[in-house]
């Protein structure tokens, strides 16, 4: 699908690199203290709505019970993934391949111009040489004025080595998706129904304009801070657009006919772990799945400029 991103076909598996090894105690307080608790109970999960997406599996829905766990208000930001990269030394797998992939128009005309091209007819997704977490657009880019962002270009594997240096866990996908509902029920968004409210403002950030080349006037396609915007029901930003968030989950089309009503995880690997959200670069015209029920998935060690992660725990 044009607007999601591509998968990176590594060789490599992400090494540990000492990160479990070096586990702090003091940072996995720190995170554990922000989560946002969610009350045990039932929800309604998917939907058999005329917006789902058949083939992706969202539905049919059904009413799914959720032992009580606590999740992160924000995906996880660059400055909280640096205090892991400062104490466990650890290597994404983007950096370890030495390339990631970025959408186009991040890039300057020149960068564009020498990143090399793949045949893989989404030419708007280049393979960015030293494209990584600390380098989102390649050589001489910085996180240094995007702290506050999402951290991406963090694969998978990479997602999991985190949450095992901090004690904590990458949400289910139905953890995920009770979660972003804030409490509503059958609702598209966080929020309710409506993209755009009356006032003309976006519930959260997704392609503006149209897609892929020509972004509306005033819109940047890139990552906003990962707590900008309204919150949900219960206290979350930016589940769905900004960015692609890895969960748990190994991702099959089949999940809402195989899977436990009762705590569901799709654990059977299929090669891919499921994605929630959406980003920046969805738009209904092209992917359609910025919605709370919408899934997509990649290869756990593909990485892009709109993928990051949020963390979860089980109720202490
Ligand atoms: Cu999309």
């Amino acid at each position: 699908m044009s607007c999601c991103p591509p998968r990176s076909e590594r060789s490599s598996h992400a090494q540990p690199n000492g990160a479990h090894a070096h586990k702090s105690a003091g940072n996995s307080e720190a995170a554990r203290q922000e989560l946002v608790s969610i009350p045990a109970g039932e929800f309604l999960m998917g939907s058999d709505g005329p917006d789902a997406i058949a083939g992706d599996g969202e539905g049919p829905a059904r009413r799914v019970h959720l032992s009580s766990y606590r999740i992160a208000p924000a995906a996880v930001t660059n400055r909280e993934f640096a205090a892991f990269v400062r104490a466990t030394h650890y290597v994404t797998e983007a950096e370890q391949e030495g390339f990631s992939f970025v959408f186009f128009l991040q890039l300057s005309e020149a960068a564009r111009k020498s990143a090399r091209r793949v045949a893989s007819g989404l030419p708007w997704w280049l393979p960015v040489e030293h494209a990584s977490w600390q380098r989102p657009e390649g050589s001489g880019s910085h996180i240094y004025d995007r702290l506050d962002h999402p951290v991406v270009h963090v694969s998978w594997n990479d997602a999991a080595a985190y949450c095992a240096w901090a004690g904590v866990s990458l949400p289910t996908e139905a953890q995920w998706e009770k979660a972003a509902r804030g409490g509503l029920e059958g609702k598209r968004f966080p929020w309710g129904d409506d993209l755009v409210d009356a006032d003309g403002s976006y519930g959260c950030n997704v392609w503006r304009g149209s897609f892929p080349d020509a972004p509306e006037a005033g819109w940047q396609p890139s990552p906003i801070a990962a707590r900008s915007g309204m919150a949900n029901g219960y206290g979350l930003y930016n589940t769905c657009g900004n960015v692609w968030e890895w969960c748990a989950d190994a991702y099959d089309p089949q999940y809402h006919t195989t899977t436990a009503s009762i705590d569901p995880c799709g654990a059977a690997d299929t090669g891919s772990r499921t994605l929630r959200g959406g980003s920046f670069l969805c738009h209904e015209s092209y992917c359609y799945r910025y919605r709370v029920s919408a899934r997509h998935a990649n290869t756990p060690s593909s990485s892009a400029s709109n993928i990051g992660f949020r963390i979860s725990t089980p109720q202490p």
